[in-house]
This record gives structure tokens, sequence and C-alpha cells, in this order.
């Protein structure tokens, strides 16, 4: 946008003043960020306006994104950046004598996701209007985003994380007048309407009334924006006096409250089957009262509407806007169908058994009264469809209703016309195996998309110092077109070059020792390695893994104080499921090896561990540019992905990795030279479960090292920590090792030997961070989300 400094300083001046009648020199941080978000929605307040107007008025074919998770991290850098003129404002704020930086840091961090898929979410949000094309989010406005995490004697605890305070949250704007209403509960009776459809006729149900609170999606420089609207509950007006005692009125409240903080196993909670009816109902009714407007027919809305079901949490779109079409418009079920699989479209992010979402049905019914019904009609005319062409076996192993639960990712498949993975070798594994049933019936709804990321955010607003290097040497065009970043490789042997990034990265790496200082009060070197897994806690992402290569160094070091070694330091970043007792031992175990290992000072510094507490989006933006090593070592099959792969790659991180999801993707776009990959492939591990074969105790028994190292967490040598010892140790050796950690040390410790040997020379490993660096443009969201307004959506883009 067209603006100068002075005339900034202005608008900013005024709005300081008139939202808190302050001038700048006494305003507080918090005061200075929350005129700069009002300054910024000012200024986009007339395209933002336009957008549904002119998209309405123009015909054009818009995708809705269904998530029941956003994780957007802060959001006023990107903002500014993507409105052309973070320069310009932090220019301004060295004139008025404003440290911006402290600006930044008074927003809190809108955690309104887990991890990965939302996160992923927040990030297309981003590309879809970087890219002009037409495409909504829907979610919950939850009031409480994901938990924000202690760490009290070495364990894990959760506080609620009140992120919308008590005066909402700044970017938001509510909108009450667009409210709609959401039934569940009570009881449905169908009339025949003598027009081939039913009447329903509802008794005692329970009314809510959905509030959507808009929040502005910014292109990147192009004048776009598109919204991302969060439902809240409220209760109707015309059901107060149903809710006369505070505990009645928080039935209801509860609904949008909290974000339910396990991302890796299902749990049949009735209230998360609320959340997400009431999520679906409330986006589905608005977006086709939008589509009414226009005067067209309903029987063509696949053609003015898509709608995108983020893993299965909002399946239940395709039994809504069946409903919708028929009881509320009176449209045939023929119809209804040939529209609802025309417009759904879904995306598997698992192939964890344990997360695959079903419900009850009578639950599900107790909840969902007409729903169940819809989804008990879609599924027998399914098996009506099928029977005949296909083995019944196939048919039962695909239908959406089996031994009395409801399967949500047979109703997305049937329900829409595409299904895709998030890498490549994920959606070979849907193909091959884990839907394979679903793949003989309709091979033409499976395609991959692998997952990309926000590359501004991940260079250019976290990783200053890289960018300005960047900048010199191939100039700003970069900025705008990521896959300039390739013109890197042309200073793959300058000296020069790689000593500056080396010096870049060693600048980001006292940053972060810092910010370890100060909250942890353990000194780091910044000439250690860093070497670093940030993610949520899980058994098949490994960090026990990790964990066990550490306690062999230490024995390492112990055994020969005068060791030749790089000094290292690994840093941890997880969260835990409240419930989940394993990922809890493990982060209470990394904290008591941390206490061991940092207070030993015959190890001479040589090996520093670091749990970071509160792993969220904004602390991996300090992270991540400091990062020496990427830690992705997941057993391979089993991480669909994984995403901050691809934001360490870019800057500059080596990644340490299985062949498992992008990593794979990682290694072709960098060559063989320029990551460390290690462990056994997919195949070999589907080998062990097809032969039964696996024997954890006998790798015990047999190979000293890793018997060295497994007794370490049951003979007293990691302090504090008998009883999560004793559950790790039975993990691995009594319940024979589920992620096969035994099996892959060996190769783990090699690699982790190659790296610590190419680290000493620090040309070649400059050279392999640079080329890292100049390869990652392939992993913009933007290129992602093209692809799936081109080949799933069908929506128009630039
Ligand atoms: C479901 C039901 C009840 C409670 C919670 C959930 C739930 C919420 C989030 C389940 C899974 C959730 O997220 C899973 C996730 O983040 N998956 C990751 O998605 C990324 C983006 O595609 C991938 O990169 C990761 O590999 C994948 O693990």
């Amino acid at each position: 946008m067209e603006l100068t400094k002075e005339q900034f300083i202005r608008d900013f001046k005024d709005q300081l003043h008139r939202d808190f009648i302050v001038k700048i020199n006494e305003s507080t941080d918090e005061e200075r960020f929350l005129a700069l978000a009002h300054l910024i929605k000012k200024y986009i307040s007339t395209p933002w306006l336009e957008r549904r107007h002119d998209l309405i008025e123009e015909d054009v074919k818009t995708a809705y994104y269904f998530s029941i998770e956003f994780l957007p991290g802060r959001m006023l850098e990107t903002n500014l950046l993507n409105l052309g003129i973070l320069d310009l404002v932090e220019d301004a704020f060295k004139d008025v004598d404003v440290d911006f930086s402290d600006v930044v840091n008074a927003e809190k961090d809108m955690a309104l996701g887990n991890g990965g898929l939302g996160r992923l979410a927040a990030a297309f949000m981003d590309s879809l209007a970087t890219i002009g094309a037409p495409g909504f989010g829907n979610g919950i406005r939850y009031k409480y985003g994901l938990f924000k995490q202690k760490i009290v004697d070495g364990y894990q605890i959760e506080l609620p994380d009140a992120w919308l305070g008590t005066d909402g949250n700044v970017w938001e704007t509510k909108k009450p007048h667009s409210a709609v209403e959401v039934k569940i509960y009570g009881k449905v009776y169908l009339y025949p309407n003598g027009e081939g459809n039913f009447e329903p006729f509802y008794e005692d149900p329970t009314i809510l009334r959905a509030v959507p609170y808009d929040i502005a999606q910014i292109g990147f420089q192009n004048g776009v924006v598109n919204n991302l609207r969060l439902w809240d509950v409220e209760i109707p007006e015309s059901e107060e006096d149903k809710y006369r005692t505070i505990e009645d009125r928080r039935k209801i409240e509860d609904i949008t409250n909290i974000l339910y903080p396990d991302d890796s196993s299902y749990e049949g909670k009735s209230l998360r089957l609320v959340q997400e009816y009431f999520m679906v109902s409330a986006g589905l009714q608005t977006i086709i009262k939008n589509y009414l407007k226009t005067g067209k027919d309903l029987k063509d809305i696949h053609e003015l509407v898509a709608v995108h079901i983020n893993d299965t949490h909002p399946a239940l779109a395709v039994p809504e806007f069946m409903r919708i079409l028929m009881d509320d418009h009176g449209v045939v079920w023929e119809d209804a169908w040939n529209s609802t699989v025309k417009v759904m479209s879904y995306t598997n992010h698992t192939i964890l058994a344990e997360a695959l979402e079903k419900w009850d049905c009578n639950l599900f019914k107790e909840i969902l009264p007409r729903i169940y019904q819809i989804v008990n009609e879609i599924d027998s005319r399914y098996v009506e469809e099928v029977s005949g062409k296909f083995p019944g076996k196939i048919i039962e192993n695909t239908r959406i209703i089996r031994n009395e639960k409801i399967h949500m990712a047979n109703l997305s498949i049937i329900g829409g016309h595409s299904v895709n993975g998030v890498a490549k070798l994920h959606t070979d594994l849907l193909i091959s195996d884990v839907l394979n049933d679903f793949y003989q019936i309709y091979p033409e709804k499976f395609n991959n998309k692998t997952n990309g990321i926000i590359v501004r955010r991940w260079s250019q607003i976290s990783n200053p110092l890289m960018s300005a290097e960047i900048d010199k040497l191939i100039g700003k065009e970069w900025r705008s077109d990521i896959h300039q970043l390739k013109n890197l490789e042309k200073f793959i042997t300058d000296e020069k070059v790689l000593n500056e990034f080396y010096e870049v990265k060693k600048e980001n790496k006292k940053k972060l020792a810092a910010y370890v200082k100060e909250t942890q009060g353990i000194e780091l070197n910044p000439d250690a390695i860093f070497d670093v897994q940030v993610k949520r806690l899980h058994a098949y992402k490994r960090q026990l893994l990790n964990l066990l290569h550490i306690i062999k160094l230490y024995w390492d070091i112990k055994d020969n104080l005068d060791i030749d070694m790089v000094p290292r330091v690994f840093i941890f970043g997880a969260k835990a499921a409240p419930g989940y007792r394993f990922a809890k031992s493990v982060i209470k175990l990394i904290n008591e090896v941390a206490n061991l290992v940092n207070n030993d000072e015959s190890l001479q510094d040589k090996l520093k561990v670091v749990f970071l507490p509160n792993y969220n989006v904004t602390l991996a933006e300090l992270i991540i540019p400091a990062s020496d090593v990427s830690e992705q070592i997941s057993t391979a099959g089993k991480e669909a992905s994984g995403t901050s792969n691809m934001k360490f790659m870019m800057n500059g991180a080596i990644t340490l990795a299985t062949l498992d999801g992008a990593n794979i993707e990682i290694k072709d776009a960098v060559g063989d030279d320029n990551i460390v990959i290690f462990g056994m492939n997919t195949d070999e591990v589907y080998d062990h479960y097809e032969k039964h074969d696996y024997n954890a105790r006998k790798l015990f028994e047999e190979n000293p090292t890793i018997n060295r190292v497994v007794k370490t967490f049951i003979d007293g040598t990691i302090p504090n920590s008998q009883s999560e010892g004793q559950e790790i140790y039975d993990a691995l050796i009594r319940h024979n090792d589920e992620y096969f950690l035994l099996e892959d040390f060996e190769s783990y410790v090699n690699a982790q030997k190659y790296i610590n040997d190419i680290y000493q020379d620090k040309i070649r490993w400059s050279q392999m961070a640079l080329n890292n660096i100049a390869n990652s443009g392939r992993f913009s969201a933007d290129d992602t989300i093209r692809l799936y307004a081109e080949e799933i959506w069908n929506i128009k883009h630039n």
C-alpha cells in the first residue's frame, strides 16, 4: 500500500490518542501494539469489506477451508509485511524512539491449534490470500487456546491460555448480524411432504446461537484481503428462560471454551462432537444463504462453492450439507448428493490407527438425531451402489457404519470427490495400505499435496539477519519470488560467503543462548552444535531415541574425559497431551538428564541439554534460525509429512532424518550429500509387522551399548525419576519397543558421529547449509495451495 513514513507516524499518534488518550512517549507497549493493530484494520477495512461482495457479484467460485484448528501465532509482523509496510513501520518507530521488538512482544501468540495440522491451516489462509484465491476459513473461536506449559521439578504442568483476555482479540471483528442457529439433541420426526422429501419435526432440541468473529487474512503485497471466520456460541435470546442457573449456562458456553489438547489419539467425548457439528453447521448455513443471494439454483451450487474438510474433524459437513439442501430447501436426495460429492474434498493427516475418528452410534444419535438418519441413509445407499461390484470384505471395510460406530474418514471419502495425503510417501501409503480398499473403488479421488510453509515468516520475519545476507547476494526479489533462492547455489564455493552465513547462524545462536540464559539460567556456548528437536511429544516422533543418544554421549565422555568431540547442545521443545502418560514421562526424563548433565562439571561443557518450556509458534521463530541440526527422527511410515523439517531447512539447519514424510522430498531437493539419513525405511518397518520378528530384548541383551544406555533409566544414575525411568524401560524392553528405537539406535549413533565429523569442516558444513537454503523454495505453501486451487477446488488464482 501507498504510505509515507510521515503519514504513518501521524496516523499512529492519532490512533494512540483516540484509543488511549496518550502520547507516544507515555504509552505502554501493549497500547502501542493495540493502536498499531487498530490502524492496520483501518488500512484494510475497504478491501476486506469489498472482497465478499466482489466475489458474489463476479460469480467467482470460492473455497471454504473447514478446520477445527487454526494456529497463526502472532500476526502483527506478518500483517505489516503483507501490507508492504513492515520496513517503513520499523523505521518510523526508530524515529519516534520506540523499540519495535517490544511492541511485537506485546502480542499474545494465537494458539488455537495443537501443532502441525493447525499451523498448516493458518499457513493456507495466508497463502490463499497471497495467490489471490477466493478462499475463506471456518473454525472455532476457542476461549482458551492450547494450554501453557510450565516445567516444575521436571514435570509438565498445564496452565490455561486465556488469550482473549477481557477485551477479546484485537484482530477480530464480531458480526452479530450474521449469527445463525444450530440445533442439537432432542428428537426428530419425519413427515413426508408429498414432493419426495420429508419435513422434519424437532421435539425439544437444544438451540444454539452461533456468532461469527472475522479475522482478516491479508495477501502478500497484492491488495487482497480474505477472511477467517471463527464461530462462538451464545444462548439465543428466545431461549434465555431455559438457562436460569449458571451451571445451565455454562453447559452451553463450554462448547467453544476449550481446544482439545490431544492431537495423537482419538477420544469419543461428546463435547468434541458438538464442537465439530456446531462449526460445520454454522459455516455451511452461511455459505448456502450467501449462495442463494446470487439467485442461482441450488442444484448448481458446486459451480460456486468448494468445501474442504481438514482431517475428519469437519466430516459432518457431508451430512449437514445434505440436510440443509433437503430439509431447508427441498432439494431431492439424488440432486443433493450429486452436489455434495462435487463440493466436498478431504485431507488425511495421519495413518496412525489410534487417531482415526469413530463415533459410537448411540452417542451420535443422541446428539445429532437428524444427521444420524442422513448418515444411515448415505451408508445404505453406498452399500447398495457398490454391492455386487466389489468383494463383500471391501464393502464392509469401507462402509460408514460398522460395529455400531460411525467412521468419519469413510464418510469423508464417500461424501467427497477428492482425498489427499500430505507428502508423497504418505499418499503412497494411503493408496497401497491404509485406504487401499477405497482406492480400488475410487482410484480417481486420490491425490497428493505435499505440505508447505509460509516461507516469509520463516525467513524474512524470523531470520532478518539471514534475509539481509541473501539480499546482499542475489538482490531482494526472492522476498516475493521464493524460487530465486536457487540463485544462492552459485556461491556454494565462495568461502567468504560461506563464512558470512556461518557468522549469521552464530549471531542467531547467541540470541537464543541469551534467551536460554535468561529463562533457564543455563549458559550455552555458541560454538557448540545446536541440535534441536521441537514438536509435539509422541512416541512415534521418538524424542526418546534422541535422549538415548544423549545418554550414550554422557557415558562416552565420562569414560574418556579427553574425548575429541565438538561441544553439543541438545535443545528440546515439546508439549505432551495432558493425559498421555508415556509422553509426560519422557519430558520428565529429558529434564532430569538435563539436570544431571548440565551440573556435571567433569563434562567440561561438551554436553548440554535444554528443555525449553511452552514451545509454540513464537518460540519456534527464535529457535529455528539458531539451529544447526534438525532432528526429524520418526519411525519410518508414521509422520505423515512434518512441516518443521521444511522450516529448519530454509534456515540452513542440516536435517538428520529417517526416510519418513516430507523428509524424503527434502532429500530429493538437496541431494544425498546435504542431508543425513539413517534408520529403517518404511518397507523394513512393515517387514517387521508382517513377520512379527522384532525382538527388542535381544538387542538389549546382545548389544553392550544399548544395554548400558537403557539400564541407565533404572540404575539410579538419573536422579528423581525412578518410576518414569522404569516406565520407559518397560516400554522398550517388556513391551518390545513399539517404535523400533533400539533397532535404529546404532544407525542413529553413526549418523550423529558423522554430524560431529563434518561440523569440524566449517566450509563443508556451510556448503550443506547454503544448499539447504537455496533449495527450500519448493516447500512454499503458496505453491501447495495453488495445487489445491487447481486440482481440487477448481478456483481461480493469480
Ligand atoms: C481429534 C479428535 C479429538 C481431539 C483432537 C483431535 C486432533 C486434533 C489435531 C487430532 C489430530 C490433530 O492434528 C494432527 C496433526 O497435527 N497431524 C500432523 O499434520 C501435519 C500437517 O499435515 C503433518 O505435517 C504431520 O505429519 C501430522 O502429524
